[in-house]
């Protein structure tokens, strides 16, 4: 079923300590390969799509784009016996939060922490205000999306990780629903230099003060198997790292309830359409060259939902 409101899938997670993929797509295909990936682990779901995705969707339109996304997944949803929410991931304007809401979105993320932090507060208070008046729910970010390197002092991390006494300023004065605080994960396929560690302190700190449902942004754990993959059929992702499955759980036990994917579902989908493209040389239907990249997306998804204790959780 089609989940109006994400608030309502992740209040439970918070109320009962666990965790909810939240799966970017940009097209059909990854889109089914979640779907049939959720309803499987009879899991709730949370799908995504970033401003860039809309455009794409649209063909350079992200209103359009934003409706054609909509109606995908709410056509998908409607008979899914699991709830799939869809979610504005990394809104960096009200243009984009408005074309989200106003094509039925469940959620939207107002990524503004790149601004100063009263336009900050400013800007995400505004888009609290429409979208709570759609029954839509609003995630917001606190600090940057860095890696924590070994040799950081503690005033470096100050600068760069969330300020736990900001958040509850920030929570109080703009009315979001969930937080993406930061914590030393960063987006994409190297997240850390050495060994791959965040900062739960941090983490348990924002989670004390706001309690409410936090969101882990560059969650992907790159996993080898796929990048060794897509390395033997002709890729050049050397040294990628991600977040690992047991630090993901110990963040879902500190209170992180939304987990973002994205690099993971890019990195299978590529390594299988790669592989199938060297092995199956003379195929000329894209439909075929796809199947075994959503198989893996689906794989990725499934694990990912056993990982983070969402399965039968509907
Ligand atoms: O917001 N996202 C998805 C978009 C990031 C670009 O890949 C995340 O926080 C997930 O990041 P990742 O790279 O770990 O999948
Ligand atoms: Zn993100």
């Amino acid at each position: 079923m089609y989940v109006k409101n994400t608030k309502e899938i992740l209040d439970k997670a918070n109320k009962d300590y666990y965790g909810v993929g939240a799966f970017n797509i940009n097209n059909l295909e990854f889109l089914q390969a979640i779907i049939e990936a959720a309803v499987e682990k009879m899991s709730p779901v949370i799908v995504e799509t970033s401003e860039g995705a809309m455009s794409y969707a649209g063909n350079g339109d992200f209103r359009r784009g934003a409706r054609v996304l909509a109606g995908m997944v709410m056509e998908f949803a409607e008979d899914a016996p699991v709830p799939v929410a869809l979610h504005l991931d990394h809104g960096h304007d009200i243009e984009h939060a408005m074309a989200a809401i106003q094509a039925g979105y469940s959620s939207v993320m107002i990524d503004a922490s790149a601004k100063p932090y009263e336009e900050n507060v400013k800007i995400t208070a505004e888009i609290v205000r429409f979208a709570h008046a759609a029954n839509t729910s609003v995630e917001a970010e606190l600090g940057k999306l860095v890696g924590i390197e070994d040799n950081v002092s503690v005033s470096e991390r100050d600068a760069t990780l969330v300020d736990p006494d900001e958040a509850k300023n920030f929570v109080e004065r703009t009315g979001v629903d969930f937080l993406a605080p930061a914590i030393g994960t960063s987006h994409g396929a190297f997240k850390f230099k050495g060994e791959a560690k965040l900062d739960f302190d941090r983490l348990k700190k924002v989670k004390q003060i706001t309690k409410m449902p936090l969101v882990l942004h560059g969650a992907s754990s790159v996993l080898p198997r796929y990048v060794k993959e897509a390395n033997d059929y002709g890729a050049k992702i050397e040294g990628a790292k991600g977040v690992p499955y047991d630090i993901l759980k110990e963040s879902v036990k500190y209170g992180i309830n939304k987990i973002n994917t994205d690099t993971d579902l890019r990195v299978a989908f590529l390594a299988e359409l790669r592989k199938a493209l060297h092995d199956d040389a003379s195929q000329i239907d894209p439909r075929k060259l796809f199947k075994p990249g959503m198989n893996a997306i689906k794989e990725v998804v499934m694990e990912r939902i056993d990982v983070l204790g969402s399965a039968g959780k509907c």
